[in-house]
């Protein structure tokens, strides 16, 4: 099933941290897409929940060096 969240990330101070998180979040499996809201200091995540939940695509944030909120 598709599944959409939204969750705060912080440590993204440009468009570099920008491209970093959205990329890894749409290196995982299962995810779909990946749009990081720098304004907003958060992300949304459209991904397979079948595949993939939402404390591993927090744990990918993590991985690429930005805290997950
Ligand atoms: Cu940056």
């Amino acid at each position: 099933m598709a599944g959409q969240v939204t969750f705060g990330v912080k440590g993204m101070s440009c468009k570099h941290c920008k491209m970093a998180v959205e990329k890894a979040l749409k290196g995982a499996d299962g995810v779909t897409d990946a749009e990081v809201n720098l304004q907003a200091a958060n992300v949304t995540v459209t991904y397979d929940s079948a595949t993939v939940g939402v404390d591993k695509l927090k744990e990918v944030v993590s991985e690429a060096g930005y805290q997950p909120e």
